[in-house]
C-alpha cells in the first residue's frame, strides 16, 4: 500500500514541463538470462493467448476494495474496484500482461495481482534482484489524473494479517502517479506514522525515466536487496541507473530484523485509481472528469535473480545444501540410501582417517564463520569421533570441528553446528574424520556454511 510521500518533491515535479521524443517501444523481450555467477529464482514472461488471465500457478488476483478483513480501499484511499475480468487484467498475446483501468467519474474498475510465492529473499551473503520491464499507462496531463501504476513487494507476514504494515516491510520497485514522467522508489518499514522510515512517506527517491518517457516506452525497473555487503543495502534503479539506496545502518537493528528476518516477500502489480499519493501530488481529489479510461500498464516480464553459486565447472555454492554423496573423491566410505527428510543418499561407513573431498566450494566475498552438518550415528556406547573441516588438503589444519557419539541409530539424523575460522573465496573442502578407536562412528547426509 504505497502512501502519500515526498510532498515537496512531488509538488515540484507536478509543475515540470516534460519534453521528450516519442520512441516506438520494443513490444516484447525475453526474460534476460542470469548474469555470470547469478541464477534465476523465478520469472513470468507473460506468454500466452490474448485475453487469457495471468498464470494462476504464479499469481493471485486480488478483487474488490480490500483484503478480507483488511483496511478499506486497500489502505491508501484508492477508489477503484479490482476485478478478475480480462478487460482489466489479461495477456495481450504478444508476451505482455496488461492491467487496464476502466471507468469514469468516481466509478472505476482495474486489477491487482500478487505472486503466490512469498519467499523472495536473498540467501545469506547473496544479492536478490527483482526486476520488471514495464511501460506505464500511456497517458499524461489532466487525462492521467488519478492513474497510479505500481510494481512492488510486501513482506510475507502481511498475507492473511493485513494490519502489520509497515513493520513487515514494503519495497516499491516502481511507482508513478498522474502520468508524470517519473519513477518513485520507496522503502516502507517500522511504525506509522513516523518511525525510521518516516511514515507515511517512506524513504523514497524519484527521477525521470532515461531517454523516452516512462509513459511512452518500456523501461526496466530493478530493486536489489544486498546481503553480500556489511551493512546490508537496498538499491533502486531504472534502465541500470541507480537512483536510490537505503543502508541497514540507517535504522535500528529491530526494525531491520522485522523487515528482513521473515520468510521473504511477495510481488505485486497493480494500477490503482485515485488515493492519497495521486491526490497529494495533484493537490486535489483524483480522478477527475478529465481522466480518460482504458490506458493499460503493460508488463513484459517480471523476474527474480540471485547472485552467487558455483564459480567453476563442478563447483558448488558454500551456502547451498551440499550433499555428502556428491563428493569428487573419498577414502574409506560408501554411499547408501537415506530415510532422512528429502531422501536420496548419505555417506556411511565413516571411521578414523576417512575423508570426503569437494571441489570448487564458493564461499563468496563475505566470510563464512559457521559450519553445519546433517549427521547420524549408531555407534556403540563409548564410541565417538570428530567431524572436521579442512581446506586444500586432508592433512591441513582443521578450520573447525565437532564431536559426535551415538544419535540413537545410523538413520537418526540431527543437524550439528560448529564455528569455523572465517573463510571467503573458492576452496577445495575436505571433511575429515578422526577417532581414537577403529569403529565407524558417523554417517553424513549433507552440510552447509553460513556467515554466522
Ligand atoms: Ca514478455
Ligand atoms: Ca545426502
Amino acid at each position: 500500500m504505497p502512501r502519500s510521500r515526498l510532498a515537496v518533491l512531488c509538488a515540484a515535479l507536478a509543475t515540470l514541463t516534460v519534453l521528450f521524443t516519442p520512441v516506438a517501444p520494443v513490444a516484447h523481450a525475453a526474460v534476460p538470462p542470469p548474469p555470470a555467477g547469478w541464477s534465476l529464482v523465478w520469472a513470468d514472461d507473460f506468454t500466452g493467448p490474448a485475453g487469457a488471465l495471468p498464470d494462476a500457478g504464479n499469481w493471485i488476483i486480488d478483487t474488490g476494495h480490500s483484503y478480507p478483513g483488511g483496511p478499506a480501499n486497500w489502505g491508501t484511499g484508492e477508489i477503484q474496484n479490482y476485478t478478475a475480468d480480462p478487460a482489466n487484467v489479461s495477456l495481450d498475446g504478444s508476451g505482455n500482461l496488461r492491467i487496464t483501468p476502466i471507468g469514469g467519474g468516481r466509478s472505476w474498475t482495474s486489477a491487482r495481482i500478487e505472486t503466490r510465492r512469498a519467499d523472495f529473499k536473498p540467501a545469506d551473503g547473496r544479492i536478490l534482484r527483482i526486476e520488471g520491464r514495464i511501460q506505464m499507462p500511456n497517458v499524461t496531463g489532466d487525462a492521467a489524473l488519478g492513474y497510479w501504476p505500481a510494481f512492488w513487494a510486501l513482506g510475507s507476514p502481511f498475507r492473511g494479517n493485513y494490519w502489520n504494515w509497515p513493520g513487515i516491510g514494503e519495497f516499491d520497485v516502481m511507482e508513478n502517479v498522474n502520468g508524470l514522467n517519473s519513477v518513485w522508489g520507496v522503502l516502507h518499514c517500522g511504525v506509522a506514522p513516523g518511525g525510521p522510515c518516516n511514515e507515511f512517506s517512506g524513504l523514497g527517491a524519484s527521477r525521470t525515466c532515461p531517454g523516452a518517457s516512462c509513459q511512452s516506452a518500456f523501461h526496466t525497473y530493478r530493486f536489489e536487496w544486498d546481503r553480500s555487503v556489511t551493512p546490508n543495502q537496498l538499491r533502486w534503479s531504472v534502465d541500470g541507473q541507480q537512483f536510490h539506496s537505503v543502508s541497514q545502518a540507517q535504522m535500528d537493528a529491530t526494525t531491520w530484523a522485522n523487515m528482513t528476518g521473515h520468510a521473504g516477500y511477495f510481488l505485486l502489480l497493480n494500477v490503482a485509481m485515485g488515493g492519497a499519493f495521486p491526490d497529494g501530488v495533484a493537490g486535489f481529489a483524483t480522478p477527475t472528469a478529465a481522466t480518460v479510461s482504458g490506458r493499460p500498464m503493460v508488463v513484459d516480464y517480471v523476474g527474480v535473480w540471485q547472485s552467487g553459486g558455483p564459480t567453476q565447472p563442478g563447483g558448488v555454492d558454500a551456502r547451498s545444501t551440499i550433499q555428502a554423496e556428491s563428493r569428487q573423491a573419498q577414502s574409506g566410505t560408501f554411499n547408501e540410501p537415506t530415510t532422512d527428510t528429502g531422501g536420496g543418499q548419505n555417506v556411511g561407513g565413516i571411521g578414523n582417517g576417512d575423508w570426503l573431498r569437494f571441489d570448487g566450494v564458493n564461499f563468496g566475498s563475505v566470510p563464512a564463520a559457521q559450519f553445519r552438518a546433517r549427521v547420524a550415528s549408531g555407534a556403540a556406547a563409548g564410541v565417538s569421533g570428530l567431524v572436521q573441516v579442512r581446506l586444500g588438503s586432508p592433512t591441513a589444519p582443521p578450520i573447525g570441528d565437532f564431536a559426535l557419539a551415538s544419535t540413537g541409530g545410523w538413520q537418526s539424523w540431527r543437524t550439528v553446528p560448529a564455528n569455523i575460522t572465517p573463510v571467503a573465496g573458492t576452496h577445495t573442502v575436505y571433511l575429515t574424520f578422526s577417532s581414537g578407536q577403529p569403529a565407524d562412528f558417523v554417517n553424513v547426509n549433507w552440510f552447509t556454511f553460513s556467515t554466522n
